[in-house]
């Protein structure tokens, strides 16, 4: 692709809009961090190569931000953002953490969708932040978002146009090397099937070997089950003996008192 690929990072205050933004250009271009008001005041860009493509990125600030009126937000997207990139190819972030989709951020994404307008609609993606808590907690995407059913809708609006970034490892160029490649075949008319396929194998592989790991904790479980209960009868049939034997000496014992 010729053309400069621009993103705008658009999101709640504090959805890791400026750590996805470090990720994809591979440096802290960015401000980030944990705050109870906007860390981004203003709308931020920067640039950069990223793998052999040439990278704008449009940072915004959060919405939500009490100390910022919504008003303000737009018109500051509308005059250093959408001015500016929409010459080239613009894809629109939508940046959501992977935490549980609350009223207030779908209200959020609401007042984006309002923002970008119909238009925008089908350049826009989904970017999934926090995928390092997912793995932490050891559940793939999928159990995610059958967990957040109103989040699964969304993305399905979206057809399928969303990815997973874990921002606390900003090493892994692979990540971004994947959204990358998923935008440019979507952009130029193709489907990112090999890549998706290639998720969808990773994905299944991971449940097949979690699956596996479950069977194999059940078979333990089973196994110590069944010892215990041997254990046990081994037990018992020994307590039996002893009483048996302790029975015939009394009895032998009564039968000499008796003889006597
Ligand atoms: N564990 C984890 N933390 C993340 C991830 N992405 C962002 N964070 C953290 O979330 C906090 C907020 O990130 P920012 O990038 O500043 O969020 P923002 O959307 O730019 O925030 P504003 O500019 O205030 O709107 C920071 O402490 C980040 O380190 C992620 O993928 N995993
Ligand atoms: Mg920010």
């Amino acid at each position: 692709m010729e053309q400069i690929l621009s993103f705008v990072l658009l999101g709640k205050k504090g959805a890791g809009k400026s750590a996805s933004g470090n990720t994809i250009l591979g440096r802290q271009a960015f401000i980030s961090n944990k705050s109870s008001k906007s860390v981004t005041p203003d709308v931020v860009e920067e640039s950069g190569m990223v793998d052999g493509q040439q990278v704008t990125i449009y940072d915004t600030p959060g919405f939500c931000d009490p100390e910022m009126s919504e008003n303000d937000i737009q018109q500051m997207i509308n005059e250093k953002v959408f001015q500016k990139c929409e010459s080239g190819v613009c894809v629109f972030l939508l940046v959501i953490e992977a935490d549980s989709f609350t009223a207030d951020e779908r209200e959020t994404v609401k007042r984006i969708e309002k923002l970008l307008g119909e238009n925008r609609l089908n350049q826009t993606w989904i970017l999934i932040t926090g995928g390092d808590k997912l793995n932490k907690e050891n559940k793939t995407i999928k159990e995610f978002l059958d967990e957040n059913k109103s989040l699964k809708e969304l993305i399905q609006k979206y057809s399928q146009r969303y990815h997973v970034f874990d921002n606390e490892n900003q090493r892994s160029s692979h990540q971004v090397r994947i959204l990358l490649t998923k935008i440019i075949q979507k952009s130029l008319g193709l489907k990112a099937k090999t890549l998706e396929l290639e998720e969808m194998k990773a994905e299944m592989k991971r449940e097949k070997e979690k699956r596996k790991q479950r069977e194999e904790v059940a078979e333990r479980a089973k196994q110590e089950r069944k010892e215990r209960e041997q254990e046990l009868k081994a037990i018992e049939e020994e307590h039996a003996v002893v009483f048996l034997v302790a029975l015939l000496v009394l009895l032998l014992l009564v039968l000499l008192l008796v003889l006597q």
